[in-house]
């Protein structure tokens, strides 16, 4: 049996590994969709998750901001019930295999294959794909290396990652069958509801950091009255239908499956509830704030000890270390680059 092979019978738990970019202020969508999933998952599987702070720089960031956000979202992962002494939390370019492990498997993927990403479609159908950073393109390709560093068996991510996660496994399978078993093959796991929380102003596009208005996304930091009016003030549809039915109505099902995720129940049983927006509106609002009290008060502690994070960051990238660094060296191996003695 390889090292791989033996490394990988020694594992008992399951693999988890995902990623949250420093761009922004997390918002509903990023908490719904993805990190309150990683809370529970941490006490299941062995668990990792990247703060993507190298994935950010593809887009414009304020250099001074990018810093405050990667320490910002460390503190919002904390405060989400991500325990560092259970799963392991930090900076992706802390961890210089990550885009080590990019440079070999762009050598992998294909021009064509990467073409085919609708998510760098929709970033550069604004300013053209020319301006786009050349980053933006391979971007993909540094999620794969993130994913198959870890050997990750589950990929948790919300539903528009969902091409990106496809790509890691075709890259992963082709190393694997022109170089030698190196990489595990992941999963992705995407949840039944939540798994694209829509823009408040604008539910045909979904809830993003750097898309959304402010008044299209709410903030997981906005005072409990900001959450209330924009909820309150979010377009719904032109009749007054309440109706389960994210094609024809997406304004209104995306209020049902807010008040589902925080109420614990399912948006067609909610939608049978109310007959006007106006009661709807009310109680997934009132919902929305209880459902993100818990996490805003844990911030405000957590955040006032700035050292701390950086100190459980600083501990997470050792951690992250210890498994990426000897992947990397087989990668490297296996395409035929000389180890340094
Ligand atoms: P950006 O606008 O900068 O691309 P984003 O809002 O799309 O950011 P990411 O950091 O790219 O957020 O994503 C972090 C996680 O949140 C991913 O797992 C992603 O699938 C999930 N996610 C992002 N937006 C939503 C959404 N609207 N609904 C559900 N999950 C989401
Ligand atoms: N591309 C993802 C963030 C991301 C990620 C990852 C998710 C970067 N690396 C690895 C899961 C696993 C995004 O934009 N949401």
């Amino acid at each position: 049996m390889g090292d791989r092979g033996l490394a990988h019978t020694m594992r008992l738990m399951t693999r988890v590994l995902s990623g949250i970019q420093p761009t922004g202020d997390l918002h509903l969508g990023n908490f719904v969709g993805a990190v309150r999933h990683w809370a529970s998952d941490q006490h299941q599987h062995d668990s990792y998750y990247c703060i993507v702070d190298l994935h950010a720089l593809t887009l414009e960031q304020d250099p001074a901001e990018l810093r405050a956000k990667t320490l910002q979202v460390g503190a919002l992962l904390l405060a989400a019930g991500l325990d560092p002494d259970v799963c392991t939390i930090f900076v992706q370019s802390h961890v210089p295999a990550h885009p080590q492990l990019s440079w070999l498997l762009e050598c992998v993927a294909s021009f064509g294959e990467l073409r085919r990403m609708t998510q760098f479609k929709d970033k550069t159908a604004k300013g053209g794909e020319g301006a786009a950073r050349a980053g933006l393109f391979t971007y993909p390709v540094l999620m794969a290396a993130d994913i198959l560093l870890y050997h990750a068996d589950r990929v948790p991510v919300g539903d528009d990652q969902r091409q990106h996660l496809e790509l890691a496994r075709d890259i992963g399978e082709r190393f694997n069958s022109r170089y030698g078993e190196i990489f595990t093959i992941p999963q992705a796991a995407i949840p039944k509801v939540g798994a694209r929380v829509m823009d408040l102003q604008d539910p045909t596009i979904k809830m993003s950091k750097s898309r959304s208005s402010p008044q299209g996304k709410v903030s997981l930091l906005d005072p409990p009255e900001v959450i209330t009016r924009k909820i309150k003030r979010a377009v719904t549809d032109v009749d007054s239908e309440v109706r389960y039915d994210p094609k024809a109505k997406p304004g209104v099902s995306n209020l049902l499956e807010l008040l589902a995720v925080a109420t614990d129940s399912t948006p067609k049983e909610l939608a049978a509830k109310y007959d006007q927006y106006g009661p709807l509106k009310n109680d997934a609002a009132a919902a929305v704030v209880e459902f993100l009290r818990p996490l805003q008060t844990a911030y405000a502690d957590i955040i006032a000890d700035p050292a701390g994070v950086t100190k459980v960051l600083a501990a997470g990238a050792d951690k992250a270390e210890s498994v990426a660094n000897p992947t990397l060296a087989a990668a490297a191996l296996a395409m035929g680059l000389l180890p340094r003695s």
